[in-house]
């Protein structure tokens, strides 16, 4: 196998892309002959991570989980896509530093509402599951970005925007995430 190990990390806040993102990196890197392996927060929660929730010890919690489990994914020479909000700075930090220098790529993949304070404009006109609205009448509590803090990243290696009108297509995206591996 002519790979090395590392792992993607997919951070951003909910209805972002990094789902899409995620899955669209392991199909092109499976095209190239790469293994790969997307650990998903939201699938996670219905398996290894049932039994927690989203107060902060909790996502605390999954985060670390998932950072264990990337590692191993690494370790045994898969390119591992983590993708969770990983709302706290500390926690995607934490991860961070499980792994050797330069095998871990934090691929912050934020709108620019976050920034620019039209707010979340864009997550939430997609609200694919309809849980932005559910937490703008507080049936959810402590939702990322409504009632629940987002720290980005104050460095990572990829930053990729999405601004209302202008979207890039997943693949276009997936693209500067391959290009970025291969140079590596
Ligand atoms: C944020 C929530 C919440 C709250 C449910 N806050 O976009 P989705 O719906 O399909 O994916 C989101 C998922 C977030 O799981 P993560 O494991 O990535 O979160 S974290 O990294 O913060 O631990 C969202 C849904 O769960 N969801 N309630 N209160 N997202």
């Amino acid at each position: 196998i002519n790979q090395k190990g590392c792992v993607v990390w997919i951070t951003g806040l909910s209805g972002s892309g990094k789902s899409t993102l995620a899955f669209a990196l392991n199909r092109q890197l499976y095209s190239r002959g790469k293994l790969s392996y997307v650990l998903d927060g939201d699938n996670l929660r219905h398996g290894l991570n049932k039994d927690l929730g989203f107060s902060a010890e909790d996502r605390t919690e999954n985060i670390r989980r998932v950072g264990e489990v990337a590692k191993l994914f690494a370790d045994a020479g898969m390119i591992c896509i983590a993708s969770l909000i990983s709302p706290y700075r500390k926690d995607r930090d934490a991860c961070r530093a499980k792994l050797p220098d330069s095998n871990f790529i934090e691929a912050s993949f934020l709108t620019k509402a976050v920034f620019m304070n039209t707010p979340l404009s864009l997550c939430e006109s997609r609200d694919a599951k309809g849980l932005y609205k559910l937490a703008r009448a507080g049936k959810i509590k402590g939702f990322t970005g409504i009632d629940d803090p987002y720290e980005p990243p104050l460095q990572c290696e990829i930053e990729l925007q999405q601004i209302d009108g202008i979207c890039r297509t997943p693949t276009a995206m997936s693209e500067q995430v391959v290009s970025y591996l291969e140079e590596k």
